[in-house]
């Protein structure tokens, strides 16, 4: 079975942690996989995740099972952070807690096709490099929809709306909720208005990934486009984490909310989102999820959490400013849109080519793409990537 086997494509962004272990230069900058880094280039645990998880050793009594939807207080607490306080929001919508992000989409991606085997989902061009593979392989036929031209840097917000009137019920459209991986550009709030009015006429379903809510501005702004949807369309599915946000990456913990017409009609869904999860993984692991929800539902350990949140979102946003300063005057490409957008990615324009060249000749670590992750970038190593970037780019 396994003796005629050729090595496999590696995941090419997980490739990249290795390709920067092996790199003996001093000099060396990790731009690449996507984890947010501090300003001595550190993940660190969080303060108030240690402090949950001692908690968690103390108290744990049991480690009996829970149940296919996880954690009850993480799934409320989950659906208010992201839907606000919205008393009718929140009665037409329900939760499960899932083993990170990645889990939800796939979650929601099988769901999706038990309830319409021929259902489509429309990714946007360009998206996050997992999502073409993991809903093809739940079994969705993918179509793409452009969203951002990478040589103006700006959205095609036009040719958005065009490709999303082709849609129909049953479909799947998928939009990342804020500081969009790769882009680093978000609709602004008129803009997902008229995308709500786009899909209330074709009938088709938002499906939301939330894997940066607090990293543009705010937590309450960040949700802001999922709010609006909500407002108008009458069901969603948000594929949610928390690895980034509580910097749990390893730890799984991920939601899948969806939101229905109604609250009979949303705990109908849920019900069925159950047997989904049954035969898959069972039910989530524990861990993570009783750490977030134990933060969030405790005021002084969610302030302190919100502050930190807003510490690495400052520091993003800071260092995109510095990294605009740097190259100023240094090139003659204008690279001020850095500045403007959000989150922790943003795409360079440059070809592979290029990025290989980053690599070999500066040691700047990126993806082939031309993305960078700007939480990679530190006081201490603004300046070499500026000079690295002005070299390549002319
Ligand atoms: N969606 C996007 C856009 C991401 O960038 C990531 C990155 O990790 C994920 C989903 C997956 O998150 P998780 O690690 O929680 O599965
Ligand atoms: O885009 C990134 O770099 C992050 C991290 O299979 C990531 O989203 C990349 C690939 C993957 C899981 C997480």
């Amino acid at each position: 079975m396994f003796s005629d086997l050729t090595a496999p494509a590696p995941d090419p962004l997980l490739g990249l942690m290795q390709t920067f272990r092996d790199d003996p230069s001093a000099d060396k900058v990790d731009l690449g996989i996507g984890i947010y880094k501090d300003e001595h280039g550190n993940a660190p645990v969080l303060a108030t995740v240690k402090q949950a998880e001692n908690w968690l050793v103390e108290t744990q009594g049991s480690k009996g099972y829970l149940s296919s939807a996880g954690n009850v207080d993480y799934n409320r607490l989950t659906r208010e952070l992201i839907l606000g306080q919205d008393k009718g929001l929140l009665a037409r919508s329900q939760a499960i807690q899932t083993p990170g992000g990645t889990g939800a989409l796939r979650i929601a991606g099988d769901f999706a096709r038990r309830l319409n085997p021929g259902c489509r989902v429309f990714l946007p061009d360009p998206t996050w490099a997992n999502h073409q593979a993991l809903l093809t392989a739940a079994g969705l036929e993918v179509v793409r929809y452009p969203y951002y031209d990478i040589a103006t840097a700006t959205l095609q917000f036009d040719q958005t709306l065009e490709a999303l009137r082709a849609t129909r019920p049953g479909d799947l459209v998928l939009f990342h909720g804020c500081c969009h991986n790769p882009a680093g550009a978000d609709p602004d709030p008129e803009q997902w208005a008229a995308i709500a009015e786009v899909l209330a006429q074709t009938g088709a379903t938002p499906f939301i990934d939330l894997a940066y809510l607090g990293f543009g501005d705010g937590l309450d702004k960040d949700a802001q486009g999922i709010r609006i949807l909500a407002a108008r369309l009458p069901e969603m599915l948000i594929a949610s984490s928390y690895s980034k946000n509580f910097a749990l990456y390893r730890e799984r913990v991920g939601a899948l909310t969806l939101l229905a017409k109604d609250d009979v009609a949303a705990a109908r869904a849920h019900g069925h989102l159950l047997p989904v999860v049954r035969t898959n993984y069972s039910m989530p692991p524990d861990h993570g999820a009783a750490v977030v929800a134990h933060i969030l539902g405790d005021a002084t350990l969610r302030a302190a959490w919100e502050a930190d949140v807003a510490g690495m979102r400052g520091r993003i946003n800071g260092m995109r400013a510095k990294l605009v300063a740097a190259l100023d005057g240094r090139t003659t490409r204008d690279f001020g849109f850095l500045g403007k957008q959000r989150g922790m990615f943003a795409l360079l324009g440059i070809t592979p080519a290029d990025a290989e060249r980053l690599r070999t000749e500066h040691h700047v670590h990126i993806t082939s793409s031309g993305r960078v992750n700007v939480a990679g970038l530190t006081d201490g190593n603004v300046g070499h990537v500026a000079n690295a970037i002005a070299a390549v780019c002319g």
